[in-house]
């Protein structure tokens, strides 16, 4: 009390709410006035940020983290009552008329969206120190994660203006999440390379907060060891991106703009963009409020099951059900033999990539009542049986995809299914990790993510009509890949298959040893045998056709071991590097109609 004369009248409030909600541990140790006033100041200083950054405050985190410890401590299953089955969405197959026909619908409705990457998280599996989208996707041209999402963008955003009757030109709105861990390192990324061409206005970081560790049952706030006036706080999960979203009025100022959806995607998906057209024109075709893309999953694979889940009492959702969760959850509703894979050698259940695409209307909508806030989990690690107590404390966490869990039956929730080696290669796990991973399983690492890569723009060139000579397995970092020649364009040269088609033409071939870099937009590949290295880059207003043989000694990989610190980590994590032995190299700074050749 006798701290009370230290205090502002909002920070008694504080106070107040604190007490009322049984933390009255905080202050046990606190000294009489005038002792540690500055330390105490920063106190509240911590309990205003915590308390303002969550919907409702902290009263209505300590009253949910309650809830739910009580619940773990009885083991109560949260899909009690549910039982899952197979939900209906959209199946695409690359290069079908179905699959072009949603792209050109997708590129039409681009304009219309907003971009939102969460990038909060630090992937401490990955174990790089940087942050995640400073990473190359690929180590051919070295551009990283960042850049060509925004690259990406850009591309879609000028297809999409082009087409756009009205004739008025639109920027795409790109939001990125951020956290403690990452924002500076993300702020830094983009202006030292100028926001890799984006307006800066058109781009937004949102940082997010931690929230509160808890150290019982009780949700009694966990105090530092070393600092009684700071409490210990953890990352609340990458759900946040909707309170932050509400709370920052950037859904009204979309919608009042024309704005109709709003894509949200994860840090390093090299592939992601691959789908991005085709999905959006699903979501615009089949009015979905909610779509998640995904891609056949196989049974008990690490990654969640998009299920319907119908309760007794009639209720259903359209959900992600985490892959721990999903298995007993089909055991206990007449399944015995839990999540297994069916006759497409797949589970009947897809598997969530978490890339979403939201209606904007009916997502603002929702939000309003919500204020953003998505139904949290809570993993307490028990000291012993009786879960009376934590071996170290915990916190209430969210996931982005959880977001349709307080939507009316009424909502529209689908899914579209693509196919994996087009859409999904996120690089999640370190070296060791990954070649621990069972054989067929994906090892998710920076070697097969860039693997990926080459292979998708392979057999992307493939169905083109390119002849692309077939993979040579390789063991890399443990890891045993295919290695497709090192395919790679700028997102401007092709977003959707219908334009890659346009720029390739006659009989081309390419050598499995080949690598090819196209940098410019108007590069046209016309009876090219490429037997070698080849970059080209050029300015939009150069016509450049690549054709003839071109042969040379090119690029070859040599392996590298991730153990070896000489080498820089982001080389040294994919198991491999370029010795660029020799290569055709063009660059196209004039207007003009170009051919290159050997
Ligand atoms: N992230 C944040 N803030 C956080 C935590 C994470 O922004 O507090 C971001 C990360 O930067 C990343 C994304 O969220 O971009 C996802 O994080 P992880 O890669 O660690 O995600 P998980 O592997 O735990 O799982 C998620 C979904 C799964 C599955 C999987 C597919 O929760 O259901 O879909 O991605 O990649």
């Amino acid at each position: 009390h006798s701290n009370l004369g230290l205090l502002s009248p909002d920070q008694i409030e504080l106070a107040k709410i604190l007490l009322e909600n049984g933390q009255s541990h905080l202050f046990q140790q606190w000294p009489e006035l005038g002792v540690d006033d500055k330390e105490k100041l920063a106190f509240f200083d911590q309990i205003a940020r915590l308390n303002s950054s969550y919907p409702g405050g902290l009263a209505a985190y300590i009253k949910t983290a309650k809830e739910l410890l009580a619940d773990s401590k009885v083991g109560k299953n949260p899909y009690d009552g549910f039982s899952p089955s197979v939900p209906s969405g959209e199946n695409l197959t690359f290069g079908t008329d179905n699959f072009i026909e949603m792209e050109k619908r997708g590129v039409v409705e681009a304009r219309n969206a907003a971009f939102v990457l969460v990038a909060g998280g630090l992937g401490e599996r990955l174990g790089y120190n940087g942050i995640k989208v400073a990473l190359p996707r690929e180590t051919t041209t070295g551009t990283c994660f960042l850049q060509h999402y925004i690259e990406s963008i850009l591309a879609l955003q000028e297809a999409s203006n082009k087409i756009d009757s009205d004739g008025s030109e639109r920027d795409i709105p790109f939001i990125i999440m951020t956290s403690d861990d990452t924002h500076s390192r993300t702020l830094d990324l983009l202006e030292l390379n100028s926001y890799f061409g984006m307006k800066p206005t058109q781009v937004h970081l949102l940082k997010q907060e931690k929230v509160a560790c808890l150290d019982d049952n009780d949700a009694r706030l966990a105090l530092d060891p070393h600092n009684k006036y700071s409490i210990q706080t953890k990352p609340h999960g990458h759900g946040d991106v909707h309170s932050l979203l509400y709370s920052s009025g950037l859904l009204h100022k979309w919608l009042e703009a024309g704005l109709k959806w709003v894509l949200f995607f994860q840090d390093t998906n090299g592939l992601l963009f691959n789908a991005i057209p085709a999905s959006l024109g699903v979501s615009a075709t089949k009015q979905y409020h909610v779509n998640s893309l995904a891609v056949p999953r196989k049974a008990k694979e690490a990654i969640g099951g998009i299920s319907k889940l119908t309760h007794v009492d009639g209720r259903s959702m359209v959900i992600n059900v985490e892959y721990n969760q999903l298995d007993p959850l089909l055991r206990a509703s007449g399944f015995p033999d839990g999540d297994v894979n069916c006759e497409t050698g797949f589970s009947p259940f897809p598997g969530n990539i978490n890339q979403l695409i939201l209606e904007l209307g009916p997502y603002k909508d929702e939000l309003q009542k919500t204020g953003g806030a998505i139904k949290e989990f809570v993993n307490p690690k028990y000291k012993d049986s009786t879960k009376t107590a934590f071996k170290s404390s915990t916190r209430l966490e969210c996931m982005m995809q959880d977001y349709p869990k307080t939507l009316p039956p009424t909502a529209r929730v689908g899914f579209t299914v693509m196919d994996i080696w087009l859409a999904y290669a996120p690089v999640k796990n370190n070296p060791e990790d990954a070649a621990k991973v069972p054989k067929g399983n994906p090892y998710h690492s920076a070697t097969s993510g860039e693997m990926a890569i080459y292979r998708a723009n392979s057999l992307i060139l493939q169905k083109a009509g390119v002849k692309v000579e077939e993979p040579v397995k390789q063991v890399l970092n443990g890891q045993e890949v295919e290695v497709w020649s090192r395919i790679t364009w700028k997102p401007k040269w092709g977003m959707i298959f219908s334009d890659i088609k346009k720029k390739v033409s006659g009989n081309c071939e390419v050598s499995q040893r080949s690598t090819m870099a196209i940098k410019g937009r108007n590069v046209f590949i016309k009876d090219l045998s490429l037997d070698g290295a080849l970059i080209v880059d050029s300015i939009d207003d150069a016509e450049v056709k690549l054709g003839g043989l071109i042969k040379n000694n090119g690029w070859t990989m040599e392996s590298v071991d991730y153990k070896d610190t000489s080498v820089p980590e982001e080389i040294r994590i994919r198991g491999f590097r370029f010795n660029k032995v020799e290569q055709l190299e063009k660059k196209l700074t004039q207007p003009g109609k170009f051919s290159v050749e050997d």
